[in-house]
């Protein structure tokens, strides 16, 4: 067992049960024109962790972690989305309208696409997922299990939607949770603050926090 020096206290890392999972680091959300731009956001607050994300994904594969990779998608027929997903936004801007980047949000869109540099490796899990969490409508939990998998480490966006919705569903299924500081982020960097502060609050009440630097020292 290896130990990461993280918050609140030290995270016994298992290599052989642990994944690394990658959430929603796809167009959509991190290039102009996706479905971050079409609720409001300034996409260019992501540009950075896109290459932390690349240095963590080199590590899980250097140290032979299972690696997981997410996207949030919906069917071409959008029959798993639900109407208020959908109608939250006016006409042009929804899930489902044609973009800049194909139809927004759709599965199969070069908007859905993962970043190049983030792109996962042939052997590596592509989960597609209609919800926030990982675990909706996917069936991740028990492929996990069937992988005698115990342990997941979380980078990706964003840090209080997708990446914190997964590990809160992760943590309420037993799966012993570590986020990674500098490879998660938000549009919002008070909303990141608040969510890696609540995750390790009341003695880790969802998980662990941790450096991308001291998750490499605990390999040495
Ligand atoms: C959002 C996500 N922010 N991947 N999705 O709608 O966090």
């Amino acid at each position: 067992m290896l130990s990461v020096t993280a918050k609140p206290d030290a995270f016994p890392l298992d290599p052989g049960h642990c994944a690394l999972v990658v959430i929603d680091m796809q167009r959509d959300f991190i290039e102009p024109g996706g479905f971050g731009a079409a609720l409001g956001n300034d996409v260019s607050r992501l540009a950075p962790v896109v290459p932390r994300v690349a240095a963590l994904l080199a590590l899980a594969r250097e140290q032979r972690l299972t690696v997981i990779h997410t996207r949030e998608s919906h069917l071409p027929d959008l029959s798993d989305c639900p109407p208020l997903k959908r109608n939250k936004l006016p006409a042009g801007r929804r899930i489902g309208d044609d973009g800049p980047m194909g139809r927004i949000l759709v599965r199969g869109e070069p908007g859905n696409r993962i970043l190049d540099a983030v792109a996962p490796e042939p052997g590596e899990w592509q989960v597609d997922k209609p919800g926030k969490g990982m675990f909706h409508a996917t069936g991740l939990d028990q492929r996990l299990r069937d992988a005698g998998i115990t342990q997941l480490i979380f980078a990706g966006v964003t840090t209080e939607v997708c990446v914190q919705t997964s590990m809160r569903e992760a943590c309420d299924r037993g799966y012993d949770c570590l986020v990674i500081e500098d490879a998660t982020e938000s549009y919002f960097p008070e909303f990141k603050a608040a969510t890696l502060a609540m995750i390790v609050a009341q003695g880790g009440i969802v998980g662990r926090c941790a450096s991308l630097d001291a998750l490499r020292r605990a390999f040495q």
